[in-house]
């Protein structure tokens, strides 16, 4: 898979997988704050509704009492035991202001003793199934101003009821609507806050309905037994603070969820980028780029050459070494297109470095596979050109282990020198070329490797092996390159023992190109050809 279209979908993976643990979360703290709501509607028109339901039974009681008791009394409905009756009513229940005989629209008289001329009830505006009058805007003389009074009527006894009194149920939001009406009609007897007449509409019938009318939660009830009905409405605002707190809980526990999958997501998408993959696509994006580190003359510490070495700056800006991603190249068969690479960015780095110094040169690192190809050799041809460089201006650094199949390295080498460019083995000493193996090949110069270099001054085991090294390249003929080299000890040694050039932190580190020309431009002033 291409790494842009590997990442795109582990990116909308990782999406994927955040946002559903979210929205999940989102809808079910709404579904359960709506839900807990309706709850709470519910259980205030319930109780509202019991209050109203109580007050019908003790009115139909009271008023059951009375007409029961009339005929005892000379069939007066005014006679001084039938209003004592009333008194006892009166008093005995909780819901009820007054009880009374009404004739016409006039109450005669009530618990609250005869009223001559009679209380002027005015018009019913409501008659209930089982045919009591119900008036919802009774004012009396005895009582405060404004004050109004709900009257209930069945034959010709009446009630009257104190209309705060069913809707006084405690709750502890202010702005709990709550309401009371007679089933059959849209108006309300009692209520409290905002309440609308349509929410009425919605029972069709039912006995209880609950819903979200996208301000208020409602809850309407009405009775089994008796003509009465109750609303309680929760403004929505509640809703949204549930919402809230659902979701503060909620919310950040999907969020978890979600960067823990998105973790799985990218962790499997990386295992599915290996690195011949990544390799592949860092050569179409050119995340390559090379870096030179001086090699320097030990009699003069004049700066001869540089060798060129590959960089990885990956997309996200990390580094990948190239002890990491050489070796894989290697073994997938990727070399030999990072080594057309490395010669492409030379080419293209190094024109100028000739133009000033045109003895210096740049060594270029091959590997087994660029040995044992034919094309390798067309290759540097073409980097000479690019480079509008000579064969001196070009070293081949070629790794022991290049030698492996003797018979077809050789030939390439041959060919290689053929052109005029020097070649060199690198590593040595870490791999296992003998000495009588090495000898067959017609090789220029030694790279002493950096684990012998760091035994100088010490007394480690292998600190004479780089002797030994030095000995042999002086019996093969060849030229020698120390590497690694990071004291002036190692250096003095070195060069006590005739090795002609060295590389090390101890001259200069791996740096970009530009910094290698104002380099060379500071210490040996340009002398073209
Ligand atoms: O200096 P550096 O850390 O880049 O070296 C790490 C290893 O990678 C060394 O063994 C070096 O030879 C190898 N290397 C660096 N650049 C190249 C290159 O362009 N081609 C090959 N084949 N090997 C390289
Ligand atoms: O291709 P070769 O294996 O020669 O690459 C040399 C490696 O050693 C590179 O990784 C380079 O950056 C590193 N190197 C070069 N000079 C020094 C040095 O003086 N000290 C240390 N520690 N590393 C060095
Ligand atoms: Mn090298």
């Amino acid at each position: 898979m291409p790494k842009a279209s590997a990442t795109t979908l582990a990116v909308i993976t990782g999406l994927i997988a955040l946002s559903i643990p979210i929205l999940a979360a989102l809808k079910l703290a709404q579904y359960q704050s709506l839900e807990s709501e309706k709850e709470r509607a519910l259980s205030y028109a319930t109780e509202v509704m019991g209050r109203s339901e109580r007050t019908a039974l003790q009115i139909f009681d009271g008023i059951e009492k009375l007409v029961r008791t009339r005929g005892d009394s000379g069939d007066d409905p005014c006679s001084e035991t039938q209003i004592a009756l009333m008194r006892e009513i009166d008093l005995s229940s909780s819901y009820i202001q007054a009880i009374g005989y009404v004739s016409g629209e006039r109450m005669l008289c009530s618990s609250m003793g005869v009223h001559p001329g009679g209380l002027a009830l005015g018009p019913a505006e409501q008659v209930t199934r089982s045919n009591a009058l119900v008036r919802t805007n009774v004012r009396l003389p005895t009582a405060v101003p404004d004050t109004t009074f709900i009257v209930i009527q069945r034959g010709s006894y009446a009630a009257i009821i104190h209309k705060s009194l069913p809707i006084d149920v405690s709750t502890q939001e202010k702005d709990v609507s709550l309401a009371t009406f007679t089933p059959g009609y849209r108006e309300f007897r009692t209520s409290r806050g905002l309440v609308k007449q349509e929410w009425i509409d919605r029972l069709q019938g039912r006995n209880e309905v609950t819903f979200f009318d996208g301000e208020y939660v409602v809850a309407v009830v009405q009775s089994t037994r008796f003509a009465t009905g109750a609303v309680a409405a929760v403004p929505g605002v509640y809703l949204n603070t549930r919402v809230r707190e659902f979701a503060m809980i909620l919310v950040p526990l999907g969020l978890l969820a979600g960067i823990a999958l998105a973790f799985v997501a990218r962790y499997l998408t990386k295992l599915q980028q290996s690195l011949p993959t990544l390799i592949k696509a860092a050569l179409r994006k050119n995340e390559f780029f090379m870096v030179y580190q001086p090699l320097v003359d030990l009699q003069t510490r004049e700066w001869v050459g540089a060798e060129a070495l590959i960089r990885w700056r990956r997309a996200d800006g990390t580094m990948m070494r190239p002890d990491q991603f050489i070796p894989a190249a290697e073994e997938s068969g990727m070399i030999q297109r990072i080594t057309q690479h490395v010669l492409q960015l030379a080419a293209q780095d190094v024109p100028q470095i000739f133009r000033q110094h045109p003895d210096f040169h740049i060594g270029i690192n091959l590997s087994s596979a660029d040995l044992h190809a034919g094309e390798t050799v067309a290759l540097l041809q073409q980097l000479l050109r690019d480079a509008s460089a000579g064969p001196h201006n070009i070293l081949i650094e070629a790794t022991e282990r290049g030698f492996m199949n003797a018979d077809i390295a050789r030939e390439v080498v041959r060919d290689i020198r053929a052109l005029g460019i020097d070649v060199a083995i690198d590593d040595f000493g870490t791999g296992y070329s003998s000495l009588s193996y090495l000898e067959s090949f017609e090789l220029d110069y030694l790279k002493i490797d950096k684990s012998f270099v760091d035994t100088i001054g010490t007394d480690a085991a292998t600190s004479r092996v780089v002797l030994h090294i030095i000995q042999m390249a002086k019996s093969l003929n060849l030229k020698m390159i120390a590497e690694g080299v990071e004291t002036e000890a190692q250096e003095q040694f070195l060069r006590e023992h005739g090795v002609q050039f060295a590389q090390g932190w101890l001259f200069g580190k791996p740096m970009p190109v530009a910094d290698l020309a104002s380099e060379l431009a500071k210490r040996r002033p340009a002398k073209p050809a």
